[in-house]
């Protein structure tokens, strides 16, 4: 018997979600994965089964833990490698995952994250949603140059909360392709190829098609980039 459950929606489309799943996956608490598939339209198919009725939410020896930036707290009381050793980098990394999970809108609506298309490319770059890019490139690089010379990540050799954070916005970034820096395209090509990242987009690409929604398939093409 399992510790526990973590609910999360569809792969394809739950950014949420898989800020919630990646540091239970990394910190290897071993709890049984309930998918719940999202719904069209303005209905949702997670209302009333879990606390907030959003994904993800995860159950694990009695602790009930709702909200991602909270699961990744919860988790790296199990694994402490999910937050920089130094507590100058710590402290950074934590104001980066904050800073995502409060805000970056105009991304998130301009560029909804969809792991399964390569047409997308040029799509959704509105004025405000490169204002954001901009922000996090400059994050990205100032964590990478301060603290990145030993690894790969924002805060060097270990994948931290703060990865876990921009982890969807990499997959959007991938997705949607606006021009990015040379240390941005390196920051996301080490992110996608993060093993449990991969593991990730493997089983969102396993999901049955039936659980495509026209609402994250069709983007508005009238902020297609110009050539
Ligand atoms: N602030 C929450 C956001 C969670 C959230 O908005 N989850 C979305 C899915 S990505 C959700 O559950 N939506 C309800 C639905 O689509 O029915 C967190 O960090 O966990």
């Amino acid at each position: 018997m399992s510790d526990g459950r973590i609910v999360i929606g569809t792969r394809r489309y739950s950014s949420w979600s898989m800020r919630g799943w990646l540091p239970v996956a990394l910190a290897g608490l071993d709890v049984t994965e309930v998918v719940i598939p999202l719904a069209e339209g303005e209905t949702s198919a997670v209302r009333g089964q879990t606390p907030s009725g959003l994904v993800p939410y995860l159950e694990h020896n009695g602790a009930r833990i709702w909200e991602s930036l909270a699961i990744i707290e919860y988790c790296a009381e199990f694994d402490q490698t999910l937050w920089p050793k130094k507590r100058r980098a710590r402290a950074m990394a934590r104001a980066a995952a904050a800073e995502m999970h409060a805000g970056f809108r105009a991304l998130r609506q301009a560029m909804p994250m969809n792991l399964g298309r390569d047409d997308f490319a040029g799509l959704g770059q509105t004025p405000a949603a490169l204002a954001d890019i901009a922000r996090i490139e400059a994050l990205w690089a100032e964590a990478r140059e301060e603290f990145g010379e030993d690894g790969p990540y924002l805060f060097g050799e270990r994948f931290t909360g703060a990865d876990i954070m921009f982890a969807p916005v990499v997959a959007r970034l991938l997705t949607y392709a606006p021009p990015l820096s040379e240390t941005s395209q390196d920051y996301c090509r080490a992110v996608r190829a993060q093993p449990q990242v991969d593991a990730w987009y493997r089983a969102a690409a396993e999901e049955p098609q039936a659980w495509q929604l026209e609402k994250y398939e069709s983007v508005r093409t009238d902020h297609a980039a110009t050539a």
